[in-house]
């Protein structure tokens, strides 16, 4: 991150989580005012922690931790909310792995995910992000049956100057996929990105078209594809888990990717989805423009979500 990008990218951040950090700051502030951390303050504070949708097992270990070393002291707001910092950060640090590009030419990326969830966001953005680095980048519009899917990627395509192969209308995901490996492997390309059409995780039968794309994807290299990324948004909350799982169960995913937590007093999934999954959370989105997708920092998200 560049000095220049620095405060743009914490400043968005800050705005981005400010309805979930809202949501807790208040919430804590509430719970404490002219009271003593009493067995109904831990009480309340634990409910508040598991409706933010910090996870079962945070707000519990949180909680224990504040009985045994603070139970009927006077405790500042801020000292809860730095205290829970730490613990977040603690719990987010193992999962905050950037998504790196491995030694495979190109380091093909499958992007999956529920309708609507960033993915073809996303891409762009990454590709924009790569071929800014001098990568020679390439997206292919997996999405054969939205026309205004394929539409959007090649705007994408258009606007940063990054090929897009695209098939015939309604044509064969897999097969389209599979050529565009190969177009992309001719063509000395560092990545290729696929993007995918969305999917609910109830459809089986579309989830059977996805795997069928993973397998097509290993036939061309039995390594592929190198990352798997499930894009989740912000604002579903706790319906994240059950993609993660039923995602998991149809392809060997590799990271997430967790957009839209600005507009949302849901940001704390991601802790919980930490908590739960040992899934590297690769980067996160805090709104529409390229600048907005960053790699994922837990300490300053955890700051951020709380205030600090
Ligand atoms: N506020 C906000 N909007 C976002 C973010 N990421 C994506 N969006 C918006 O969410 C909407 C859906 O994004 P897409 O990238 O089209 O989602 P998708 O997963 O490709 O959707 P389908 O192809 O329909 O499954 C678009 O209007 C995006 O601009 C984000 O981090 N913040
Ligand atoms: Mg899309």
């Amino acid at each position: 991150m560049t000095e220049e990008a620095k405060p743009g990218w914490l400043g968005r951040l800050k705005a981005g989580l400010k309805r979930s950090s809202s949501k807790l700051t208040e919430g804590v502030a509430a719970i404490l005012v002219k009271r003593k951390l009493d067995q109904e303050a831990l009480e309340e504070l634990e409910e508040l922690l598991i409706s933010s949708d910090l996870g079962v097992k945070t707000a519990a270990s949180f909680t224990a931790n504040l009985a045994k070393n603070r139970f009927n002291q006077d405790v500042s707001d801020k000292e809860i909310r730095t205290t829970l910092a730490e613990e977040i950060t603690a719990t987010l640090s193992p999962v905050a792995i950037p998504l790196q590009l491995g030694v495979h030419k190109p380091h093909i990326i499958l992007m999956v995910g529920v309708n609507g969830s960033g993915k073809t966001t996303t891409i762009g953005k990454l590709a924009q992000t790569w071929n800014e680095q001098g990568l020679k980048v390439r997206m292919v519009a997996g999405d054969t049956f939205r026309a205004a899917a394929v539409e959007q990627l090649q705007k994408w395509g258009e606007k940063i100057g990054v090929p897009v192969d695209v098939g015939q209308p309604k044509a064969d995901a897999a097969g389209l996929i599979y050529d565009a490996c190969l177009r992309s492997q001719k063509a000395g390309d560092d990545v290729l990105l696929i993007d995918t059409a969305g999917r609910l995780q109830n459809k089986d039968h579309l989830m059977a078209e996805l795997n069928k794309v993973y397998r097509v994807i290993q036939k061309f290299d039995s390594s592929a594809p190198h990352s798997c990324l499930l894009v989740l948004d912000a604002t579903t909350g706790q319906n994240a888990h059950s993609q993660v799982e039923i995602f998991a169960q149809t392809v060997n995913l590799t990271g997430l990717i967790m957009t839209k937590l600005d507009g949302t007093a849901r940001g704390g999934v991601i802790v919980s989805l930490a908590e739960k999954f040992s899934y590297p959370i690769h980067a996160i989105g805090v709104g529409e423009g390229a600048n907005d997708l960053r790699p994922f920092d837990a300490e300053s998200f955890a700051k951020n979500l709380l205030e600090l």
